[in-house]
């Protein structure tokens, strides 16, 4: 269905429409009378999300390109159905399949409370065999409102368990990283996966002054950034999570990364909801696992 195909049957006054966003890629543009986002079609990925009483909550970079089969710079990646470097494979795609494909979209209706649900699919292909032997639906609901609702719904189709890692690797948008505060991970162990690496434990907020890549278990509850420098918080719900990862690749990782301004790192913080690591879920035959988060500015 082409994209002109998608609005007529998807597009919803007052809601949102199906255009051509950068590259000619299908996005969803979301505008209702809360909020208005963006999402790409392809990798089901949120590049936008402005609720109506404040500005932009998530950082995209203007060097990220656009094209079928290459991630997006920004926005929320969904990284599955694994977490950072595939298990063996090391031809594989960093963070899995699911941001690099092309997913379907499902409907587009209101919400209750004037906010509007997008609902998209990615099933099992010749393309995620090749990497992943596996029977898979993955749902994805975006719920675009006052708060941002985010739903990876990973359902097995087929006859045997299968052992996913994932995340919903959000880069938000602060104005002043050397003025940013996290809270949510006090007293949680962590892997440092910077330089030499090693294990730590979180004593109280996180500051960033350095390259941070930081994967945290057994942290549960909300995160919290507070942005300093523009006098807002940003509160990161979640729900079947027990591990998140904070990461800011600071001056030298961000020069090297031909999508990232040089200093890009100045205006961003990813804080992910994750499986990740020991968090790693199995999913048996005919069960499923959602893996949730809810974003709002406080
Ligand atoms: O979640 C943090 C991380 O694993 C970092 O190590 C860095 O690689 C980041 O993800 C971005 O990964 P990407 O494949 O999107 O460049």
């Amino acid at each position: 269905m082409d994209i002109e195909e998608m609005d007529k049957r998807f597009g919803l006054e007052g809601h949102a429409s199906v255009e051509a966003g950068p590259g000619g890629l299908p996005f969803v543009k979301v505008a209702n009378a809360l909020a208005k986002a963006e999402i790409s079609l392809m990798g089901a990925h949120v590049t936008s999300y402005c609720p109506k009483r404040s500005g932009e909550v998530l950082w995209m970079s203007p060097l990220s390109k656009f094209e079928v089969g290459k991630a997006l710079r920004g926005g929320i990646p969904l990284c599955w159905p694994w977490f950072g470097k595939h298990g063996f494979d090391e031809s594989a795609p960093m963070h899995g399949l699911a941001r690099l494909m092309m997913w379907e979209l499902v409907s587009i209706v209101p919400n209750g409370d004037e906010g509007t649900v997008v609902t998209m699919h990615l099933r099992d292909n010749a393309e995620t065999r090749a990497y992943f032997n596996y029977a898979f639906e993955l749902e994805y609901t975006v719920r675009v409102g006052a708060r941002l609702g985010l739903s990876m719904r990973t359902l097995n189709t087929g006859g045997a368990p299968f052992v996913i890692t994932q995340a919903l690797h959000t880069y938000f948008r602060v104005w002043d990283i050397t003025r940013v505060s996290v809270d949510g991970f006090d007293g949680c162990r962590y892997l440092d996966k910077v330089g030499a690496g090693g294990n730590g434990v979180q004593h109280g907020s996180i500051v960033i002054d350095r390259e941070v890549d930081e994967v945290f278990q057994g942290c549960v509850g909300p995160a919290v950034i507070h942005d300093a420098a523009s006098e807002r918080s940003i509160v990161v719900e979640k729900s079947n999570s027990s591990s998140g990862i904070v990461w800011n690749p600071w001056i030298a990782k961000s020069s090297r990364m031909v999508d990232f301004p040089d200093d890009g790192y100045k205006e961003m913080l990813c804080v992910e909801t994750a499986n990740a690591l020991e968090d790693a879920r199995c999913v048996k035959p005919g069960e499923s696992l959602t893996l949730g988060a809810e974003i709002y500015v406080k």
